[in-house]
């Protein structure tokens, strides 16, 4: 007999609806659609296209015809707001507006409620940011990404727990609402609506059950992770790569936070101990500006480029913005005026190898773990020459893949609520080991030049 289920999994750059099949021991993945999430700068704001995105969702569901369940994965951090009568105030804002530069300075440190490392666009400043805006007056509940998208399609309401992690309003001890500090702060309570679990089912759509899922996509990505053991360590490489250990306790003192370390909510009670790295959004930003759709010729240029020529720290806020990607890389770099795009690809990838290390090594020293494998999960599972340098860059093997594992997160949790594959994360972990291609890439052996390359972005 078999089961079928949808992933809506949106990223910051496209959405797609991915329908997993599970029949005797497989499982088989068909992306029956997928659709652009193209920002849009209005009236000086930069928005998500919400309505679009919704569109490209039901399209989807409609391409995916009759599935067992449906679950929904994005961002995080973002929000819409809703009026009493239930009408969403205005489009939710980019996370890379700037309306929030500035803000998370003034704001005393919520480290040790929230566990949430100080990220200028979280919630919780975007949030203040707006409080006292009109529309904001006029709010009766704040719903994230995908809450909103699942209560267009069955009319519930409710806080999915792992992206309600991200918002810095959640303690992360009782994993529920913290209502001192959103009283603290000046924000108000009723706005925030009651947790929902991974696995609750939260409403039906056309029938179909809707069903919570680890709504943050990083959540997700994690479950998906094919570990066999406990000491490895993590990279889910899109747009942002995030960097880190799952954990079953928070790390809440000094050393951690001045490392910028986040202790995000994980399916079933984990920690998600983990670091944002810049990702390959600098290459995607700098893709847009040439006018490249191609990235394997980039990659092919990249590939014959000079190793660690030049190396930026890309953990500097300033790559966080778009726009103008090249020209800030070039004078971080000391790139010439005529490097060809090959070389800044090569940049980009040696800085981001770099940065990879960094937050392996941090988190590892900070978390009393030492991990013996680096598992690369999501869209960067792709790129060899991603891989190849995360290896060489940390010592440690890279084992690349699933490349679709938020959307097989997604699914695993839908899967495990409907009771048809086992309970725990490890027998998930083992089902997406027999079932998803895996590549391993052993580390060169030679740590000198990375260490003299982390030396020269003083890090
Ligand atoms: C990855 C991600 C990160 C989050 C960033 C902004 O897609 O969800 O985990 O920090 O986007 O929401």
């Amino acid at each position: 007999m078999s089961h079928r289920f949808a992933a809506v999994d949106l990223g910051a750059s496209s959405g797609r609806v991915v329908v997993g099949t599970f029949a005797d021991g497989a499982l088989a993945l068909d992306v029956v659609h997928r659709f652009a999430n193209e920002p849009v700068s209005a009236g000086g704001t930069l928005h998500w296209d919400i309505l679009s995105l919704y569109r490209g969702v039901l399209d989807g569901l409609h391409q995916a015809g009759p599935v067992d369940g449906i679950g929904i994965d994005s961002w995080a951090v973002d929000y819409g707001l809703l009026d009493s009568s239930g009408a969403l105030l205005g489009n939710p804002v980019h996370y890379r507006d700037a309306r929030t530069d500035g803000i998370a300075e003034r704001v005393s440190d919520l480290y040790t409620i929230s566990g949430l490392q100080r990220l200028p666009f979280n919630t919780v400043y975007q949030l203040l940011a707006a409080r006292d805006t009109p529309q904001y007056a006029a709010a009766r509940t704040m719903l994230m990404i995908p809450d909103l998208l699942a209560y267009w399609l069955t009319g519930e309401i409710g806080a999915e727990y792992t992206n309600a992690s991200t918002t810095g309003l959640l303690d992360v001890r009782t994993k529920d609402w913290s209502w001192p500090l959103i009283a603290d702060l000046g924000l108000r309570a009723e706005l925030f609506p009651p947790i929902r679990r991974p696995g609750d089912v939260i409403g039906h759509w056309q029938g179909t059950p809707v069903v919570a899922v680890g709504s943050h996509d990083t959540a997700s990505a994690v479950v998906a992770v094919p570990a066999a053991g406990r000491d490895f360590a993590y990279v889910s490489s899109g747009t942002w790569s995030l960097v880190g250990l799952e954990l079953a306790h928070p790390v809440l003192n000094d050393a951690s936070r001045e490392a910028d370390f986040t202790n995000e909510g994980g399916v079933d009670g984990t920690i998600r101990y983990l670091r944002n790295v810049m990702g390959l959004w600098p290459l995607q930003e700098c893709m847009r500006e040439w006018g490249a759709a191609d990235i394997t010729v980039l990659l092919a240029d990249a590939e014959r480029a000079a190793p660690l020529e030049y190396v930026v720290d890309l953990d500097d806020p300033l790559f966080l913005p778009p726009g103008d990607m090249a020209g800030r890389l070039r004078n971080a770099a000391g790139l010439p005026r005529d490097a060809t795009p090959g070389v800044v690809t090569r940049c980009i990838l040696d800085s981001l190898a770099l940065a990879h290390r960094r937050a392996v090594r941090r988190a590892g020293e900070l978390a009393y773990v030492t991990p013996e494998v680096v598992h690369l999960v999501g869209g960067g599972a792709r790129n060899e020459l991603l891989c190849r340098l995360t290896a060489d860059a940390t010592g440690l093997p890279v084992l690349a893949g699933p490349v679709e594992a938020t959307a097989l997160g997604n699914l695993l949790v839908q899967a495990r609520a409907a009771g048809i594959v086992p309970d725990s994360l490890d027998a998930l972990r083992a089902l997406v080991r027999q079932t998803q291609q895996i590549v391993r890439y052993e580390p060169c052996g030679d740590d000198a030049p990375w260490r003299a390359a982390a030396a020269r972005v003083g890090r």
